[in-house]
């Protein structure tokens, strides 16, 4: 479950970072629309990191369980970054949603380099 919800998150605000970066054309409903499916999906994930689940395939660092305060803080962060940057993305200003994809993704990037395995 919290592959899938991940996944399907990246999905969505994948095509946010690609307009965002220049890579695809922008498209201001496109953009709007794609953040705001990833500003839900981004609630999703946490309710499958559950006590005992660290094993087997999956990339999750033992610390998400160790260390779960700042696990969620970080998964705070980013459901909050998400929720600005849907705000943003409605507003239609590029300017304004590239720096928040940025601050976003950066979040994304955070919190991997803490708790997820290469
Ligand atoms: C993505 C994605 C991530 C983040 C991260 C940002 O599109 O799937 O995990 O952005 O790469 O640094």
């Amino acid at each position: 479950y919290r592959k899938s919800a991940l996944s399907v998150m990246a999905t969505h605000f994948g095509r946010v970072a690609a307009m965002a970066n220049g890579r695809v054309p922008f498209d201001a409903a496109a953009i709007a629309n794609n953040a705001a499916i990833a500003e839900s999906i981004s609630k999703l994930p946490w309710a499958g990191f559950v006590d005992g689940s660290g094993v087997g395939d999956t990339k999750a660092k033992p610390e998400i369980w160790s260390d779960n305060a700042k696990f969620k803080a970080a998964s705070e962060k980013m459901q909050g970054e998400m929720t600005k940057l849907a705000a943003v993305a409605k507003g239609g200003n590029i300017d304004a949603i590239k720096a928040q994809a940025g601050v976003t993704g950066g979040t994304c990037k955070g919190c991997h380099d803490d708790f997820r395995k290469e």
